[in-house]
């Protein structure tokens, strides 16, 4: 009896601590008074639909939550990656602000390639809306400022990637527009995205790699399979164009991969499995190399998010993505000879190559996302496969002396889940195998995905972080390893968003609301989100 009574008083608490953090889930800042509906929250009320209320300050986090139930915010550690994006933001504005990316140890600007000879502020568009989520207003009018003022590709004559664009820019955009309401961001994507558009005027529709925004004048890259675009790279338009056209009511955008994806339902696949080039003249496909890494990766993620951000109306995204990773388990998941490691293998041509890139560990994430959210005869089998991949993944930083992952690591009778090239050791900051503890965390519930992001959190502390930002290192089998002096503008936008949220609240960016583009910029669901924000 008194047991009895104990475990419902027990009980009565728990659910009071639920409902009071579900009523100050970490929610943002109101923004500036040009906002059409200036203080929308993000988080989705317990069981309901999406709220969307007024909220006055940022809210203190859930420090009064007595023992930690699943689902519930970690509130010590997700301040600790809060401090760690303030680290990062503020270098960023202090030696780099409107350049790319920073170089933490020189502590000056930094511009990859991809980004063209423009400084474009990549950081701050791609980190902006982390710094939303995390509630850090101050930073954020910052930001919001340089775009409002600075980001005009009009009189820019530099060559820029279509890919890198769109998933770090319009998606940056957009994603701010949805959580927000502030139509100078949706402004801003649209007029980045216009000037991609001269790319898709190809004799098949699918767009070259890189487009001068002042001429137009596009080309593919030479190292690709004789002038072939890339699969990943124009198969990872769709979230941000369809949600684009919806939002601007210009059709254009939504035509221009609603075709793409035509191009490539029609095409014979070798095996089933879709090679990762193709001849934007020819309509053939180049080289027969195939990977879930590099070259193909988000090709196969927007595949199913576009299924998901239709509302599951959009069928035949969900169909291709069914069949599209029936073939590559088919083919090419593997299991390691002596740890019994479940891997992805690169298949080129006919021949198996036993290697997986740091990229590839998305997909752990990514089939689980698939099975959870359709059950039907193999979502069982598949959410084991995303079990097993991020272990793997996870198994790639367990093997390294800065518990850090390597760029690339293989299978051999020698090593498993190391990299053995020198060229394969470095680690960048990448976010993948955070991605993938933080889908399984929000889809299992497994302690062991956030100790794991945890773990990750410690090494990054221990090798990364330099007075003037976070940098990646050269070597992760090295105690003490060099580092790369580039702050890459994706830890601001995906790594550490990642683990912000594999600590907090599940009701912040929920699954049932938003999907997450391939450079973690949140879009909303439409039908069911009310900040998906059609344009009538
Ligand atoms: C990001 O720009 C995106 O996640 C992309 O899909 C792959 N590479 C980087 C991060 O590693």
């Amino acid at each position: 009896m008194a047991l009895r009574s104990v475990s419902a008083l027990l009980a009565s608490l728990v659910l009071v601590s639920l409902s009071i953090t579900l009523l100050f889930r970490s929610l943002p800042f109101p923004i500036m008074a040009s906002s059409s509906s200036a203080s929308d929250r993000i988080s989705r009320s317990e069981g309901g639909s999406p709220s969307v209320e007024t909220s006055t300050a940022t809210p203190p986090g859930v420090g009064f939550v007595p023992t930690l139930l699943p689902g519930l915010a970690d509130p010590e550690k997700r301040d600790k990656i809060k401090e760690m994006m303030k680290h990062a933001w503020d270098n960023y504005v202090r030696y780099a602000w409107g350049k790319n990316e920073l170089r933490p140890m020189s502590r000056r600007g930094h511009s990859a390639s991809i980004f063209g000879s423009a400084a474009l502020g990549a950081t701050i568009v791609d980190g902006l809306d982390t710094l939303y989520i995390m509630g850090m207003e101050e930073e954020f009018n910052q930001g919001r400022e340089w775009i409002a003022n600075n980001l005009d590709l009009n009189n820019m004559n530099s060559d820029l990637s279509v890919f890198e664009t769109n998933i770090r820019f319009v998606g940056g955009l957009l994603s701010c527009y949805a959580l927000t309401g502030d139509v100078m961001f949706r402004d801003k994507a649209e007029h980045v995205a216009e000037k991609l558009l001269p790319a898709f005027k190809t004799p098949t529709g699918i767009p070259y790699a890189l487009v001068n925004v002042r001429t137009g004048a596009s080309k593919n890259y030479g190292w690709a399979s004789g002038g072939a675009s890339i699969l990943s790279e124009f198969g990872t338009l769709h979230l941000e164009f369809t949600y684009l056209s919806d939002v601007t009511g210009n059709p254009i955008y939504r035509q221009k991969v609603e075709h793409i994806r035509q191009v490539l339902r029609g095409m014979e696949k070798p095996r089933g499995l879709y090679p990762n080039y193709l001849n934007p003249k020819t309509g053939k496909w180049g080289q027969n190399h195939m990977s879930i890494g590099a070259l193909g990766d988000s090709f196969y993620e927007y595949l199913l998010k576009a299924w998901l951000q239709s509302g599951k109306e959009d069928l035949e995204a969900r169909e291709m993505y069914d069949e599209a990773l029936a073939r590559l388990i088919q083919h090419m998941l593997q299991v390691s000879q002596r740890s019994k490691l479940m891997y992805f293998s690169d298949m080129k041509f006919d021949r198996l190559e036993h290697k997986m890139d740091h990229l590839a560990c998305f997909s752990g994430g990514l089939l689980g996302l698939g099975a959870q959210s359709l059950k039907n005869e193999v979502s069982e089998r598949y959410m084991d496969i995303a079990k097993g991949i991020t272990n793997t993944c996870h198994e790639s930083y367990d093997r390294s002396a800065t518990k850090l992952g390597p760029e690339s690591f293989r299978f051999t009778e020698a090593l498993e889940a190391k990299a053995m090239k020198t060229n394969e050791k470095y680690y960048i900051l990448r976010p993948e195998v955070i991605e993938s503890y933080f889908v399984m965390w929000r889809l299992t519930k497994d302690q062991k995905y956030r100790d794991w992001g945890w773990e990750a959190v410690e090494a990054l502390e221990k090798h990364c972080r330099v007075s003037g930002g976070y940098s990646g290192i050269k070597n992760v089998y090295l105690e003490d390893p060099q580092k790369d002096d580039v702050q890459q503008s994706f830890f601001l936008a995906e790594t550490l968003k990642y683990l912000y949220l594999l600590f907090s609240d599940d009701s912040l960016i929920s699954f049932d609301d938003w999907v997450f583009n391939t450079e973690a910029h949140p879009l909303p669901i439409k039908g069911v989100n009310p900040l998906y924000r059609e344009f009538v």
